[in-house]
């Protein structure tokens, strides 16, 4: 399937969501970040998916919004998200736009891996930081682009930063916006692996097959115990995860699970 300015593919149970604007380092004017949601959509609606790896194509993996949308400079028509000139709400474009795609990635019932291939700046480091697993290249790059053009974080980046690199780190990463490599990300905890650039998307499509080999619906449960974890109380997380662990213990994936563990073989997960 094809999105204008998004890549949608599907093979073996896993979506691969590729934003496709190389020229500008997939920078979001209106028609990528639509497509990124309907994209994210798609996958968490179809249950033959059971992993997603979101990327970029070429040398970034998204500069955060269009600088040029709206200014006539890119020819993008003056409405929906775009942030050149004053006097706009940018908070409406981003409450149209890009909420529903970050919540959907955050929410989708099943693994989502980033694969960050290059710079990852502004909200494009937002997305980067979504995923349930964060895989960089090595030549990969960071940056809180914000408060270089007098914006503030957004796309979740405050939400993100200060649980992921703590407080100190996510205060300088946004106040100094200075652009960090991906070791640096990993020693900050933005990352869970830094791989040779080469070697990037064949690990992450790797990964997504391992993940959409396991059971799905678990991972769907975990990642709703995670979210949100930490605005909550032990007791509180104790009664989700409660609830949670009932309907875990449900599903055939279970069932399946226990017995080939019991009977020594391999499980053979169906993601019910
Ligand atoms: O409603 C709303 O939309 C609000 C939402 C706001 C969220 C945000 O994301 S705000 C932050 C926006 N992003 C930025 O401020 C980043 C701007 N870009 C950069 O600082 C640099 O381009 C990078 C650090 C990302 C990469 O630098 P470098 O040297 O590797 O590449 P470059 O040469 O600067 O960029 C390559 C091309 O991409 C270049 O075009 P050209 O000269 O070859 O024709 C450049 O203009 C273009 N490009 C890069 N980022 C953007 C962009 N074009 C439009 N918008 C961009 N964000």
């Amino acid at each position: 399937m094809e999105f204008t300015l998004v890549r949608y593919e599907l093979s073996e149970h896993i979506a691969t969501i590729t934003l496709n604007r190389p020229e500008v380092l997939n920078a979001i004017n209106e028609a990528l970040i639509t497509g990124l949601l309907e994209a994210v959509r798609r996958a968490a609606g179809d249950d033959t998916v059971r992993a997603v790896v979101l990327t970029g194509s070429g040398r970034g993996f998204c500069a955060g919004a269009d600088l040029a949308a709206n200014s006539g400079a890119s020819g993008t028509a003056a409405r929906g998200p775009g942030i050149a000139g004053g006097g706009r709400d940018l908070g409406a474009g981003l409450r149209s736009h890009y909420h529903p795609t970050i919540l959907a990635i955050r929410e989708m019932p099943k693994p989502v891996i980033t694969a960050v291939n290059g710079v990852a700046a502004g909200a494009g480091m937002s997305f980067a930081l979504s995923g349930d697993v964060v895989l960089a290249a090595q030549s990969a790059t960071f940056l809180q682009a914000f408060s270089r053009i007098g914006l503030i974080p957004d796309v979740g980046s405050t939400w993100f930063l200060p649980r992921m690199a703590g407080d100190v780190r996510a205060r300088a990463l946004t106040i100094l916006a200075d652009r960090i490599g991906a070791e640096d990300a990993l020693r900050y905890g933005l990352v869970w692996k830094v791989l040779p650039d080469d070697q990037l998307l064949a690990e992450a499509s790797a990964t997504a097959a391992r993940l959409a080999a396991m059971p799905t619906r678990a991972y769907a449960l975990i990642k709703q115990a995670l979210n949100g974890s930490s605005e909550r109380s032990l007791a509180e997380q104790l009664e989700v995860e409660a609830q949670l662990q009932s309907a875990a213990g449900r599903t055939e994936d279970f069932v399946e699970g226990v017995s080939a563990f019991l009977q020594k073989r391999p499980p053979a997960f169906k993601g019910r």
